[in-house]
């Protein structure tokens, strides 16, 4: 649906002006955000405390009293509109660590994104809550091939935690869109009648979570959720029964997410709902492939050969998101493909003079690994001796776009 500015501005009035429906809540159950007794009402969607003052700063509602949402979760909610906040990584640091100093006894629910294992752990995060107790949530299950197990993919996440500080944290799988990946959760948060907090970075799907676990304990889904990022800008407080509560947090923006080399508009290729695409190329050395307009993956070299003399074909697994469209052509031309192309190609970069760095992968031995390039999935390879590999990525602020080699998932 398209408005003009005068009719949306109409549209949004009349329509915010009824109390947007939570009547399946009971008091004191559901998203009981603005029903704080501290007296500052807040909003459901975001978790922020309403003013009417200023419509470009967060929180800003037309009517304190009879609104449940502020007018920007009013817009994302009902137009998918992305509103641009003034919110900055340190108030959501301020956030979380008063949350942590708040009690010697919290429980976190960490939630990583299967798609963007690497991209989405946060060090310091990681260092903070380990002091306490901590659940790993490993979240859009639902995107991993169905042929994957679940214990393959504990045992996986179990080993890649290993060495880090939540070694011996507890790990569940989950989706917000398969009930059986929601029950055991809100089963496991119903048990504990102290402070817990769902904590990660922004788009791992926390609100999404909370979401479905509020509908599947018959509450009414509330909180806002968005492809776009800083969606939950305070904490949310759930009551799923009335001695125990879970809270939402914002999370942290991933700067080393291919998605901010881009245009929101094309975030959808990067955040999505659908299995990931596995695609299959049988590559010579000096051969590239394209994701789109954003990055590529160069074959250099190391190729092996027949008894002849003749060089093998190496197969190249890419694990991708199923709109992403992927171009084969010539190591040489690369860059000056990606140049002449740029216009025409989807997703495209935000900066017309992007510079790109250059991830180098040399191995020496055989083995089965992926390369993951954080918001583009992965590339599965059976490596040897002399395989060269490279992956080109935009260069961005704060150390760039992560791309990182891990054992293989899928073998
Ligand atoms: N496929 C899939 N997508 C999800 C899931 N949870 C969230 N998403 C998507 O991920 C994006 C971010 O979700 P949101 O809940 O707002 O993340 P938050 O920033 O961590 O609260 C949205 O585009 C969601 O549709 C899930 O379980 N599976
Ligand atoms: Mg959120």
């Amino acid at each position: 649906m398209k408005f003009s500015n005068d009719n949306e501005e109409k549209v949004i009035k009349i329509k915010q002006s009824s109390k947007v429906a939570l009547h399946e809540i009971e008091d004191g159950l559901g998203n009981t955000t603005n029903q704080n007794s501290d007296g500052i009402k807040r909003c459901v969607g975001c978790g922020i405390a309403f003013q009417t003052e200023d419509e470009r700063k967060p929180g800003f509602v037309l009517d304190n009293v009879r609104q449940d949402y502020c007018l920007r979760c009013f817009k994302i909610k009902n137009y998918g509109r992305l509103v641009e906040q003034e919110i900055n990584d340190k108030d959501f640091i301020a956030i979380l660590e008063e949350i942590n100093n708040s009690s010697s006894q919290i429980r976190y629910y960490y939630v990583v994104d299967i798609f963007d294992l690497p991209g989405s752990r946060l060090e310091w995060l990681e260092k903070m809550i380990a002091t306490k107790e901590v659940i790993i949530l490993v979240n859009k299950i639902d995107l991993v091939p169905k042929v994957v197990s679940k214990d393959k993919i504990i045992a996986y996440v179990k080993k890649y935690f290993g060495l880090g500080v939540l070694k011996d944290a507890k790990i569940m799988l989950t989706s917000s869109v398969k009930k059986e990946h929601v029950f055991p959760l809100v089963e496991a948060m119903k048990t504990v009648t102290y402070d817990q907090y769902i904590v990660g970075v922004s788009n791992a799907g926390k609100s999404s979570l909370i979401n479905a676990c509020l509908y599947a304990n018959q509450q009414a889904p509330s909180v806002v959720t968005s492809k776009y990022v800083n969606t939950t800008l305070d904490k949310i407080k759930i009551n799923f029964t009335k001695e125990n509560y879970v809270y939402d947090t914002p999370g942290l923006v991933k700067h080393n997410h291919i998605a901010i080399a881009t245009a929101p508009s094309y975030w959808d290729y990067f955040f999505f709902q659908k299995e990931v695409k596995q695609v299959t190329y049988q590559l010579q050395s000096g051969q590239s492939i394209f994701y789109g307009g954003v990055a590529w993956f160069n074959y250099v070299g190391g190729a092996q050969t027949d008894e002849t003399g003749k060089e093998l074909r190496t197969s190249f697994h890419f694990y991708i998101n199923r709109r992403m469209p992927l171009h084969r052509t010539k190591t040489d031309n690369s860059e000056k493909y990606f140049r002449s192309h740029r216009h025409a190609l989807a997703p495209r970069l935000k900066d017309k003079d992007a510079v790109f760095t250059t991830h180098t992968f040399k191995f020496t031995k055989e083995d089965n690994v992926d390369i993951h390039i954080s918001g583009l999935g992965w590339i599965n390879v059976k490596t040897f001796p002399g395989l060269h590999l490279e992956v080109v990525v935009p260069t961005v602020d704060n150390g760039g776009i992560k791309v990182s080699l891990l054992p293989a998932l899928i073998s």
